[in-house]
């Protein structure tokens, strides 16, 4: 069996997994959640086959397993909990085999001894929720101590752990302690202004993966789902009747459009998730006489489609004009050559010279799904592969 995963693609493919021996830190501020993390970790361990032990203070084992699975990560019995929250409440242990039980939270030896002695048994994974509550109950100090504890118990049985913590304003010496004490961290922020917007996730340490650097991702936690890596703003743009809208309906799940006159005049929106991704399409209008408001359209997107009718050569410079007004040229894009279906369709190497952008844009030819279906007033359903191909180049573009 391979090393455990993050179980979260963008982390995978930043620090390949999580290799035994090593310990990572999820550390969150107090305006973030961090424990879906943990729920998506201990879920896609388990699915691949691996022994997972969690020691948990949070809340409930039964609450704990019933959020996991309202997240879409049931493990039924498999994942082992040493249940260090249930006696503070006085809830009655429920002596299920996989439920291991602190008959004392508060009491540190016993906490420490059935969690090193239940690691003796021999786990690929650890995962502690939360760090924090355990410092609270006793100290930072002691909190160390158990970490370090915790990095022998782990050096000698070959287990990778991951703790999951919430900085509550600790000291800042405490943090570096902390941060020196793991092999990773990755930080989990929000994006404030006054309110929170949004959330972000960065790699800010990691001991095996030398010289490499990091870049952060705006996240979402959904429900079903997990963690999905965010694009808040991605622009659809083109000239009129290139396809705009059809793509938009294609690639989203719930996309509306501003329909006037039989055009779209206004907007189009949808919202898509797609392999790990989660993202927010907006469309603009094609017409030269919206253009004052191309500018305002294009504000704080991170991406761009740039759709063209591969039958209409003379459009391109338009195309490359909408780029311009939404001030979307320096952003990544990937160029969409739709109606390759039609007659006299260019092929996608004509679409390249012609539009003169540099090569390392991506582009990609879509279809209609069905072309006796095409009507002249209405968008129409492009074919899922080209749309797929699309949305898997421009993210990749943007992680
Ligand atoms: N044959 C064909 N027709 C398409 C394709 N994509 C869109 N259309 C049609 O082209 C017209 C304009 O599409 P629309 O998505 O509304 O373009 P927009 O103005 O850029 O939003 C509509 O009649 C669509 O049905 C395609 O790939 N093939
Ligand atoms: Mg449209």
């Amino acid at each position: 069996m391979g090393d455990p995963v993050f179980g979260i693609e963008k982390l995978d493919k930043d620090l390949k997994g999580i290799p035994e021996k090593k310990l990572v830190l999820f550390s969150a501020s107090p305006s973030v959640g961090n424990e879906v993390f943990g729920y998506q970790l201990i879920y896609n361990n388990i699915k691949a086959g691996s022994k997972v032990l969690l020691l948990l203070n949070r809340t409930s084992p039964d609450a704990y397993l019933g959020d996991m699975e309202d997240y879409g990560f049931p493990v039924e019995n498999k994942l082992t909990i040493l249940d260090s929250y249930s006696s503070i409440t006085g809830v009655i242990p429920t002596g299920k085999p996989h439920i291991i039980s602190v008959d004392n939270p508060y009491n540190k030896d016993e906490v420490f001894h059935k969690l090193l002695s239940e690691l003796d048994k021999g786990y690929d994974l650890l995962v502690v929720d939360s760090f924090s509550l355990l410092i609270d109950f006793f100290d930072f100090q002691t909190g160390l101590s158990l970490l370090e504890d915790i990095k022998k118990k782990l050096e000698e049985k070959n287990t990778s752990g991951v703790i999951l913590f919430t900085d509550w304003n600790y000291e800042a010496k405490s943090i570096d302690s902390l941060i020196k004490a793991v092999n990773s961290t990755v930080e989990i922020k929000g994006v404030e202004k006054r309110v929170i917007f949004g959330q972000y996730f960065a790699v800010i340490k990691c001991d095996w993966t030398e010289g490499k650097t990091f870049s952060s991702v705006l996240f979402k936690a959904v429900k079903p789902g997990g963690i999905k890596i965010y694009f808040p703003k991605i622009l659809v743009t083109g000239p009129t009747d290139s396809g705009k809208s059809s793509f938009i309906h294609s690639a989203s799940k719930d996309a509306v459009s501003v329909d006037k006159l039989g055009g779209t005049i206004a907007l189009d929106h949808g919202n898509l998730e797609f392999d790990g991704y989660k993202a927010d399409l907006f469309g603009t209008p094609g017409q030269e006489r919206f253009d004052p408001l191309l500018k305002l359209l294009g504000g704080e997107a991170i991406g761009v489609f740039l759709i063209v009718d591969s039958t209409k050569p003379e459009q391109f410079p338009r195309a490359i004009e909408m780029l311009r007004k939404t001030e979307a040229y320096g952003l990544p894009i990937v160029v969409v050559a739709n109606k390759a279906d039609l007659k006299g369709a260019l092929s996608l190497k004509e679409v390249e010279e012609k539009l003169h952008l540099d090569n390392e844009i991506g582009l990609v030819q879509t279809v209609a799904e069905d072309l006796s279906k095409v009507d002249p007033n209405q968008p129409t359903k492009l074919k899922k592969e080209g749309v797929d191909k699309a949305l898997s180049l421009l993210f990749k573009q943007l992680t």
